[in-house]
């Protein structure tokens, strides 16, 4: 029977598909960020996923500004002349003036325009602009510091770029200034100081001090509203970055950030409460038959396997068919990632496991980049045994092959006796031979220059979970990003995902969190909390999160205690499904990827922007604030029971039986007829202290 999609994220009132009204006339948009073209963290992601849908909207009006970085230019940007005559022009005064500035095209979905700026080249001017800083601005920013003076040459230069090229423009158009995180910031703060005609939106990604004060054991939550702001910054020595972020957020006609958690951040520690809320999408791939993304899976599992296999050689004396993989991934920040919190909730899980006998065996794999000499000769021997193995089975069935052949070639049944014979047996022996190993699998695939402190294999020796035959939990620390020329795990970061059955991201501190929404969009189930982004969204935007594979730590409202035991609860219940509910729960998470979509979440862009040119050119622009941006509501699945107490754990809990009767056209229609709109969005009350 041919499977119907459920409820369209378009058919969703509140959120129809955004066309947009297209840009406006003479308005050209200048997005400001130092990951334009050069990949640091999430805001390239935002850009280089959002990039499609605003040059749709936006055409040759759109130009990107970021750094000059030689080795992500050679790469991704294709070099040119500008188009535009007054681009032309102002790039011809400033590089007549001794900066280097460059035009192109970035090499992505929408081909966006690049304006990137060489700071190098115009470093000899940082101590003229930094006193032109203190004097207009009164921020003084010290020496040592690298990224802060990059983001002084960055600035200025910017400003220099915004002030030229309305002085070359003919046609007088208006500009809207988008700046990203501190970093581009000083742009916006000189560009409103300068008294440039330019509409400017400041959007937020995290904000430093929060980024801070969550890695310290600081009970952030309860206390955003009594930080004595200034004297954090000055005590862990970012006072004159926080000041360039300050600046920024102030200066803004508009002040943007990625969720309602870090609205709540910025309003307490920036002292200005943002305009608007501009969740991050993705730009969602959807395949023309609907099961793909399940081969996938399957494609790439067989791939994770075959590393374990390598990995636990001589001790693969659990079912890889009855195992799951699950994964954390992101930044290395122990405790703002919630590393700690799902190392507890794995040994709790061994035990849990081991005490009900469970045929289940679960390898977590943490990637998170940390300082290493290389792979360690441990896990590169794992998989040379694992290729030794295999070629000796291959070379087996080579000789067997040929002699069965013949025997056949000649009209008789082979004697299976012969078949193998005293040199195959001595080969494969030494081979069986070669898999002893008098140690347990290693748990790092690196050797750590911080071995003796690092927090995860800290933790991982004070809680006991070294890869002994007896841990139906096994774990894989590969302090590395992933990359498909690896000798190790040879996969890139999609496949990787793909290939396992749960993300597992317990943050405490995550202003959006792309690694849960990028498994929805794969279909594949994800751990979030309702203190990251995502994870408030979600619970926002969807009746039954659970059902659909988006579990939601509760970290806001519950001790670290309780959410350990819930996050707990989470991974046990998901090592209960059968295979079968996977994969219908898999369908589910899928289903979502729509909203998380750029084609809708776009909107609040467009939004930023026309209230940004309303308020700096108030004479020629209007805003009201659009209806659309209140909520919708993604109902439950249509096969789950309505009782919360029954949905709450990870459904779908029904037997097998019931999910052959599962028919996704059905629960479509009733989906469909269950649609209703949210109450307004909760605030952000205070939580149980944190330790
Ligand atoms: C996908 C494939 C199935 C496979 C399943 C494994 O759905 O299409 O052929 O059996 O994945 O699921 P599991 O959750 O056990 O990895
Ligand atoms: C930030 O990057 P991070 O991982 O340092 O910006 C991202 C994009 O908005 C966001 O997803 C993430 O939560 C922030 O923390």
């Amino acid at each position: 029977m041919p499977l119907a999609r459920s409820v369209s994220v378009s058919s969703l009132p509140g959120l129809e598909e955004w066309g947009g009204p297209g840009a406006p006339d003479n308005v050209v948009l200048f997005e400001v960020a130092w990951e334009v073209a050069n990949k640091v963290g999430g805001i390239y992601t935002v850009l280089q996923t959002k990039a499609r849908v605003t040059a749709d909207e936006w055409g040759e009006s759109y130009v990107l500004v970021g750094p000059y970085v030689e080795s992500s230019v050679r790469t991704q940007v294709e070099l040119l002349e500008p188009p535009q005559p007054a681009l032309r022009r102002t790039l011809a005064a400033m590089n007549a003036q001794g900066c280097k500035v460059h035009f192109g095209r970035w090499l992505i979905e929408g081909s966006p325009a690049v304006v990137l700026l060489d700071v190098g080249a115009t470093a000899w001017s940082l101590e003229r602009w930094k006193g032109e800083l203190w004097e207009s601005c009164a921020i003084g920013v010290p020496w040592y510091d690298r990224e802060a003076n990059d983001a002084v040459l960055f600035g200025f230069l910017v400003a220099w770029f915004l002030g030229e090229f309305a002085a070359q423009s003919e046609e007088r158009p208006f500009i809207v200034g988008h700046f990203h995180e501190w970093l581009a910031g000083l742009g916006l703060v000189l560009s409103r100081a300068r008294r440039l005609p330019v509409a400017t939106i400041f959007t937020t990604h995290a904000t430093l001090l929060g980024r801070y004060l969550c890695a310290g054991s600081v009970d952030f939550y309860n206390n955003l509203h009594s930080f004595d702001v200034d004297k954090e910054a000055g005590e862990r020595q970012i006072y004159h970055r926080y000041c360039l972020e300050r600046a920024a957020a102030h200066c803004a006609h508009v002040l943007t950030t990625v969720s309602h958690v870090t609205a709540a951040e910025a309003e307490h520690l920036l002292k200005r409460k943002p305009d608007l809320v501009t969740p991050n999408g993705l730009n969602v791939r959807k395949f023309s038959a609907m099961h793909e993304f399940q081969n996938l899976h399957a494609q790439s599992k067989a791939r994770v396997q075959e590393f374990v296999r390598g990995h636990f050689y001589g001790h693969l004396d659990f079912d890889l068919d009855k195992t799951l993989f699950f994964f954390i991934a992101g930044r290395y920040e122990f405790s703002n990632k919630g590393a700690d919190i799902f190392l507890e909730a794995l040994a709790r899980l061994n035990y849990l496991l081991r005490v009900n006998g469970s045929e289940v065996t679960v390898v977590a794999f943490f990637i998170m980049p940390a300082r290493t000499n290389n792979f360690n000769v441990e896990s590169l021997k794992g998989q040379a045994v694992r290729k030794q193995l295999w070629d000796t089975a291959n070379a087996v069935k080579e000789k067997f092959g040929k002699k069965l052949y013949e025997s056949l070639l000649v009209g008789n049944l082979p004697d299976m006796n012969k078949m193998l014979d005293r040199e195959d047996f001595t080969m494969m022996k030494r081979a069986i031979f070669a898999t002893q190993r008098q140690s347990f699998p290693p748990v790092c695939t690196h050797n750590m220059l911080d071995d003796a402190t690092d927090p995860i294999l800290t933790t991982i020796r004070r809680i006991g979970l070294f890869n002994s035959s007896n841990d139906r939990v096994k774990i894989i620390f590969h302090p590395e990003f992933l990359s498909s020329t690896s000798p190790l795990l040879p996969v890139d970061y999609e496949e990787f995902v793909r290939g396992c059955h749960l993300g597992v991201f317990p943050s405490y501190y995550e202003p959006w969190g792309y690694t849960p929404a990028e498994c929805t969009v794969m279909g594949i189930p994800s751990v979030s909390t309702n203190l990251s982004g995502f994870g408030c969204f979600m619970e926002e935007h969807i009746a039954d999160p659970s059902a659909y594979g988006i579990y939601i730590v509760d970290r806001r409202f519950r001790a670290p205690e309780e959410s350990c035991a819930q996050l707990t609860a989470f991974l046990y219940g998901f090592c209960q499904q059968s295979r079968r509910q996977r994969i219908v729960q898999r369908n589910r998470t899928e289903r979502l990827s729509d909203l998380l979509d750029w084609k809708y979440l776009g909107r609040y862009y467009t939004f930023a922007r026309r209230m940004a040119l309303a308020k700096a050119f108030p004479e020629s622009f209007t805003y009201e604030p659009p209806e659309a941006a209140a909520g919708f509501r993604y109902p439950r699945p249509a096969s789950v029971p309505p009782s919360p107490a029954l949905s709450r754990l990870s459904s779908p809990r029904h037997s097998d039986e019931e999910d052959e009767r599962y028919d996704e056209e059905e629960e479509a229609a009733k989906d469909r007829a269950n649609i209703r709109r949210p109450p307004s969005p909760p605030g952000l009350p205070t939580a149980p202290a944190r330790n």
